[in-house]
């Protein structure tokens, strides 16, 4: 009973930004994004009758408090589904995303804890039953179970069993590339699940946030089909700039850039003036992702590094789904 796999963290195009319920996690809105081959998670799940409680290791560290809380709750779900639910296991992840190129383990970290624990436990799930069972414990890493680009439906039931992510485009699709780039190191004030609470509670902005999304999806999914990148890059930078606009009319307001922040933005729109295609993305934190081709990467990385306050850039190709190792 012990299974091992291989999930990478994903950037959203079309951001998840807000819950219509909490606790099953099911969102107000499709999201839309694009996996990452540069940063990923290994999980090995091993059930063992002689367990009495679960163990879980992070890099060989040894975890307690509230990661081991949401992974153990997670394992409770699958425990559940298999109808075993006195079956305790010894998880054991290996992290290959940094917290300091900015992006959120947790995308490749449940997506991870899903694939494998749910083969350990003999569940035998679909692509599509694995994203729903993903998706419940962080939204995010529903669309980690697809690579290339992957969109998560909404869905309209109250159960969530029409809530999980779809594959749009495999990762040999197009070729587009991210650089995460790196600012220095702050913890952020406003976690991204208390920050899009307040946001759908309080923000004067958030009915305009929603009424956008169509549109945006529409014109994503035309310029991916078509790798058009100009589209494609448009109306990520745009649909991200709609979201983080949502926290400056919440109440308390609140926002995540930081003045590299905006450095970053506006070298990422020098850098289109001077004829480089490149356009931004920003989650709930201060990093910027900037999209480009791969014939433009050696003259998007210089003019990256060089901003002041830029400690790290950090390259990555569309990635795969989930693996079994
Ligand atoms: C996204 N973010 O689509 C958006 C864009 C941040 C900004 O998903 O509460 O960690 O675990 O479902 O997935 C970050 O939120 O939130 C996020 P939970 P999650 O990638």
């Amino acid at each position: 009973m012990k299974a091992t796999a291989k999930a990478h963290t994903n950037i959203a195009l079309i951001k998840y930004w807000g819950k219509r319920e909490e606790k099953i996690i099911l969102p107000t809105n499709n999201s839309l994004s694009l996996t990452l081959d540069g940063f990923y998670t290994t999980t090995t799940v091993d059930f063992q009758e002689e367990l009495s409680a679960d163990i879980f290791t992070l890099n060989d560290q040894s975890i307690s408090g509230v990661q081991y809380d949401q992974v153990t709750k997670f394992l409770d779900l699958i425990r559940k589904s298999a109808g075993k639910d006195n079956l305790f296991a010894h998880v054991k992840s290996i992290n290959e995303v940094p917290t300091a190129a900015g992006f959120a383990s947790s995308a490749s970290g449940f997506a991870a804890l899903a694939a494998a624990g749910s083969k350990a436990i003999g569940l035998g799930l679909s692509d599509q039953e694995l994203s729903r069972l993903t998706r419940q414990g962080s939204g995010s890493a529903c669309r980690s179970v697809y690579g290339g680009f992957a969109e998560w439906e909404m869905g309209k039931k109250a159960d969530g069993s029409d809530s999980y992510a779809v594959p749009i485009a495999p990762a040999d699709h197009w070729d587009v590339r991210v650089a995460a780039v790196v600012l220095t190191a702050k913890m952020k004030k406003v976690s991204s699940r208390e920050g899009m609470k307040r946001t759908v509670d309080t923000s004067a902005f958030y009915s305009g946030w929603l009424d956008g999304i169509p549109q945006d999806l529409k014109q994503l999914k035309e310029g991916i089909k078509h790798r058009d990148f100009e589209k494609v890059g448009q109306t990520a930078e745009a649909n991200c700039l709609k979201m983080h606009a949502t926290t400056l009319g919440a109440n308390p307001p609140f926002t995540y850039w930081l003045d590299t922040t905006m450095a970053v933005m506006q070298t990422v729109q020098a850098m289109r003036a001077n004829g480089i295609l490149a356009y931004f993305t920003i989650d709930a934190g201060p990093n910027v992702k900037v999209l480009y081709l791969p014939e433009n990467e050696k003259s998007v990385e210089k003019t990256l590094r060089d901003i002041p306050g830029v400690t790290d850039v950090r390259l990555s190709k569309p990635g795969q789904g989930i693996t079994y190792l």
